[in-house]
């Protein structure tokens, strides 16, 4: 690469740009991109450590086949037979493509076209389906189209933004961030999240409503009851809206007392949305992942059709999209039940509009399997023959464990990735490697619908190849050469910007035919861009004028009944487990857990539990917990903290069999989908939990990888090396023994031990010279340790330094990362808010540089302010 390359981050659907450029040493720097609308040079802690994710540790290099690298034409070959086989013996519907929302969306369309145009089933799902779905269903129930009406901008020009079911802070940061400065700057703008658990986000809130989970819908339906008795109601933008009398008897017969929450605190809620014209209401996964998720959608879109606020500026409801490119696949039709370009796979006229475009043998009538059905499908040997192509279903998708078995009892399964060091690649006849991110070349749509470029800056490694030309590569195998004959990502754009203008044609609003035209250079220069795109109108936003895509034109408002929920504690299994992020995280951790910097924040499985449960549960801090549901087991840390409710424990989602012994936490999550979408609950399940009899626990640094055979295990990177957290259940006679096993370490290495007999303490060091390979602190409680410091000192520490387990007073332990930018510890946060008397965010930035690059930390300095001086907090 020479000169700077502006690229898009590959993570959240926020869609922050991101520029790629060589410093004056030649080494490859990335910055936020000043010049791009989604973050203006922005980015928060996992796009500021972009940069130590690229690297080709644990990357895929070259296809293999059986576990034993080969060619492409061997690979290729083998698969395009496979499925042509299985498709000659059983039918275009005993083969499966689950996909991905950070596909790019050429790489999504030539899947999409291969499956539903060429193999001729609509079996391609992805896990969007996990994850957007419900939305995907309740915006075309109310709009008659899948489309998100509003910009970012209508989150700074609002007066009053409600946060449903999103921890913005963690999960959207920049988005977050741009809604904190635009409430620094008017003070008068009201925040208010609605969680059943207090997250970083409510740090931001004026109003934090705690409700019973699951019961959304009862809430917005005292809204709606609400906004009719004060007169709220827009008359004049209800003459394009059907449904409302029907909404509204609905509303009236159902209880608000569901919601579990104080009458005071849901009347000021109700009361100042009420009050307010502009008023965005921000909702993510505590709706959308429900099994009464769409709903839960439409809940909130009656509030918002009713009363006129949608589709203006500062007002709106807002969906906010997960993945990268979550927008872009439902755009293109990546979901089982659509076509492309907002078409629709049981509208006849569009079936074969798109079949005659294609010039494709066929076109199925009937909708695919949705995710949960697929896997259920490839586990009776329905699906005989699989695709899974940029995504990781063995954890994340729920019932995880029978997802597992049934992946490995499928008769081919292809995978492909960018490391076959996953869960799912694991199980593969074939893995084909991706290009990754900065290695490939398309476009991504965000949550505002802005279409951008994600760019290639890194030369493509090995016999790698980005993820459009693999699939296109067994299209042409299968026998459709000309179909699939892409000279590139620009080519296949313009055929999908052309193919939406015949979208357009039928009226549908997803139409960017105006980009149709345009040259390579001219695509590899696309700025972002807003859609639609056509020669009458550039982006903007959609509804205000009333205009729908229903059959009649009108919008419509659902009469909803706040559901019974379907995971109910019981005696066997008495508390409600939510599941969710972690800040600098992404999903699996493939590409996060490479940098060490993201890691310090977070680095093992955990479940935080209210300190009333604890106590009754006989669950010590830091003691590891053994979660069970009806259908599966984790072990998990325990955080105990009043963020949840008595009843209620949280766990992330993120660990995986390669950083953890039992992390999953979706082999717990039981497959209950919402009727309309067919998105799994992910955030209520029943379960019971125990203390594990852990008889010694060890904290470990490594040079090399640790395998552990503990009862508990966590690893992860630090610099220069690996940490891992263990809990045995039997202590090892011999830990020195133990050790080597671990590590892997030749009997040659030294070992030095140090004993402490009244504290119980047993410490082994095992060096080579003066290399410290391994280093080994156990003890019958949780070893209480200064872990940051043990990490930071591990590189280039001497066996003496690193023995004490502890730094000298010369050197204060800095305690967990906060910020991770500028890894910067609790302990010195707290410390310098004392000693130096700081009263601000902005006061903390200046004295140690926490919080000042990506800001991501920000909410976590406002909580440590808050609890080190309370009085500041009531101010
Ligand atoms: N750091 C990080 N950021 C990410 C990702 C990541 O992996 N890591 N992934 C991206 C993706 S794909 C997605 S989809 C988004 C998800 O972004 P979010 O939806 O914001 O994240 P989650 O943590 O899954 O869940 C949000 C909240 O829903 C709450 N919740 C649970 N049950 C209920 C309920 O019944 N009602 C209400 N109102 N709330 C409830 C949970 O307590 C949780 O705080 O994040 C994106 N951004
Ligand atoms: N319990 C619970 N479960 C959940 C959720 C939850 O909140 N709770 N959230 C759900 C949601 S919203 C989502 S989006 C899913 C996410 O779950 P997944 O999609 O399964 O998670 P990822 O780790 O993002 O998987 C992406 C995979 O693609 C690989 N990859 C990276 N780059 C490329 C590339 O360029 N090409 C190819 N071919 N592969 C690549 C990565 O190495 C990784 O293996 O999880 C869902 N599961
Ligand atoms: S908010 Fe963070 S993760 Fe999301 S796109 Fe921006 S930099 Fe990437
Ligand atoms: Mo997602």
């Amino acid at each position: 690469m020479t000169g700077e390359r502006r690229t898009t981050c590959p993570y959240c659907g926020v869609g922050c740009g991101v520029v790629a450029a060589r410093d004056v040493a030649g080494a490859l720097t990335l910055r936020g991109d000043r010049a791009h609308p989604a973050n203006a040079g922005r980015l928060c802690s996992k796009g500021s450590a972009l940069g130590e994710t690229i690297d080709l540790d644990d990357r895929l290099l070259a296809p293999t086949v059986g576990g034993t690298a080969t060619d492409w034409d061997t690979a290729l070959d083998l698969v395009a037979r496979k499925l042509r086989d299985t498709i000659a013996a059983h039918g275009p519907d005993s083969v499966g493509f689950y996909v991905s929302g950070q596909l790019l969306t050429e790489d999504y369309y030539v899947a999409n076209k291969l499956m539903k145009g060429f193999i001729g089933s609509a079996n391609i799902d992805t896990n969007s389906r996990l994850c957007m779905a419900s939305s995907v269903a309740g915006h075309r129930r109310a709009f008659g189209t899948d489309t998100v009406p509003g910009s970012y901008e209508d989150l700074e020009l609002a007066d009053l933004v409600v946060l449903v079911g999103s921890n913005l802070a963690w999960c959207h940061p920049v988005l977050f961030q741009r809604l904190a400065a635009a409430r620094a700057a008017r003070p008068e703008m009201r925040v208010v999240t609605i969680d059943p658990r207090r997250t970083a986000t409510s740090e931001l809130a004026d109003l934090h409503l705690a409700l019973r989970p699951g019961s959304d819908v009862a809430l917005f339906n005292a809204l709606l009851v609400r906004l009719y008795e004060q007169g709220a109601i827009d008359k004049g933008y209800l003459a394009h809206v059907d449904g409302f009398d029907e909404a509204l008897r609905a509303a009236y017969a159902d209880d608000p007392d569901a919601t579990g929450l104080d009458p005071a605190d849901l009347h000021d809620f109700v009361d100042l949305w009420t009050r307010t014209e502009r008023v965005v209401t921000v909702y993510s996964q505590g709706v959308n992942q429900s099994a009464t998720g769409t709903d839960k959608v439409n809940a909130i879109l009656n509030c918002h059709l009713a009363s006129g606020r949608i589709g203006k500026p500062g007002a709106g409801p807002f969906s906010v999209t997960g993945q990268p490119n979550a927008m872009g696949g439902r755009e293109v039709g990546g979901l089982a039940n659509m076509l492309a370009c907002h078409m629709e796979l049981e509208n006849a006229a569009h079936r074969s509009a798109v079949r005659e475009f294609w010039d494709a043998p066929a076109a199925p009538s009937v909708p695919g399997k949705k995710a949960v059905e697929m896997f259920e499908a490839v586990g009776r040997g329905e699906i005989r023959a699989l695709w899974i192509i940029h995504t990781n279903p063995a954890v994340s998708m729920p019932d995880a464990d029978r997802v597992r078995d049934a992946i490995a009892g499928c008769e081919f399964v292809v995978v492909s990735d960018i490391t076959a060091r996953t869960d799912t690649a694991r199980l593969a006849h074939v893995v084909l490697p991706a290009a990754a991110w900065g290695e490939k070349d398309g476009t991504v749509t965000n949550s505002e619908r802005v279409i951008s470029r994600q760019r290639t800056f890194l030369k493509v490694p090995g016999k790698v190849r980005p993820d459009w030309e693999i699939i296109a590569g067994v299209g042409r195998r299968m026998g459709w050469t000309a179909a699939f004959d892409y000279a590139g990502p620009a080519e296949i754009f313009r055929e999908y910007a052309t193919l939406s203008g015949i979208a357009g044609r039928f009226g549908l609003d997803f139409d960017i035919s105006g980009l149709a035209g345009l040259s390579d250079a001219e695509y590899d220069a696309l700025a972002p861009v807003q859609w639609p795109v056509t020669t009458a109108r550039t982006g903007g936003r959609f509804f205000g004028d009333g205009r729908f895509f229903t059959a009649t034109g009108r919008g419509r408002m659902l009469p909803l009944r706040a559901a019974a929920p379907k995971a109910v504690p019981d005696a066997a299994y008495p508390l409600l487990m939510n599941t969710g992020r972690v800040r600098d995280h992404w999903h699996t951790m493939t590409r996060t857990a490479k940098s060490p910097r993201l890691s310090a924040h977070l680095a093992e499985p955990y479940l935080e539990v209210n300190p009333a449960d604890a106590e009754r549960l006989g669950l010590a801090p830091a003691a590891i917990a053994e979660v069970e549901s009806a259908i599966g087991r984790a072990l998990l840390r325990v955080r105990i903290t009043t963020a949840v409710a008595p009843g209620q424990v949280f766990a992330p989602m993120h660990w995986t069999a390669e950083t953890a012994s039992a992390g999953r936490i979706d082999a717990l999550v039981a497959a209950v989908t919402d009727p309309v979408s067919g998105q799994p609950e992910s955030k209520a399940t029943a379960v019971r939990v125990s203390p594990l009899a852990v008889t010694r626990y060890g904290f470990l640094l490594s040079r090399d990888e640790p395998r552990p055979g503990t009862a508990y295990w966590a690893r992860a990177r630090i610099r220069g090396g690996w940490q891992a957290e263990l809990a045995w259940t039997e202590t090892p006679a011999d830990l020195e023994a133990e050790l080597r096993a671990i590590c892997g370490l030749p009997e040659g290495a030294g070992a030095i031990e140090l004993r402490d007999a009244g504290r119980g303490l047993h410490r082994v060091l095992m060096v080579d010279g003066d290399e410290v390979l391994a280093a080994l602190f156990t003890a019958p409680e949780p070893v209480a340790l200064a872990r940051s410091w043990l990490r930071s000192a591990y590189a280039g520490s001497t066996a003496a330094g690193l023995m004490a387990g502890r730094p000298g007073a010369d050197r204060p332990d800095p305690g967990a990362t906060v910020c991770a930018c500028f890894d910067v510890g609790v302990n010195t946060i707290r410390a310098a808010i004392l000693d130096r008397n700081l009263a601000s965010v902005a006061e903390i930035g200046a004295a140690l540089q926490a919080g000042t690059n990506c800001g991501s930390c920000r909410p976590e300095l406002q909580a440590l302010l808050d609890a080190t001086h309370p009085s500041l907090a009531a101010e």
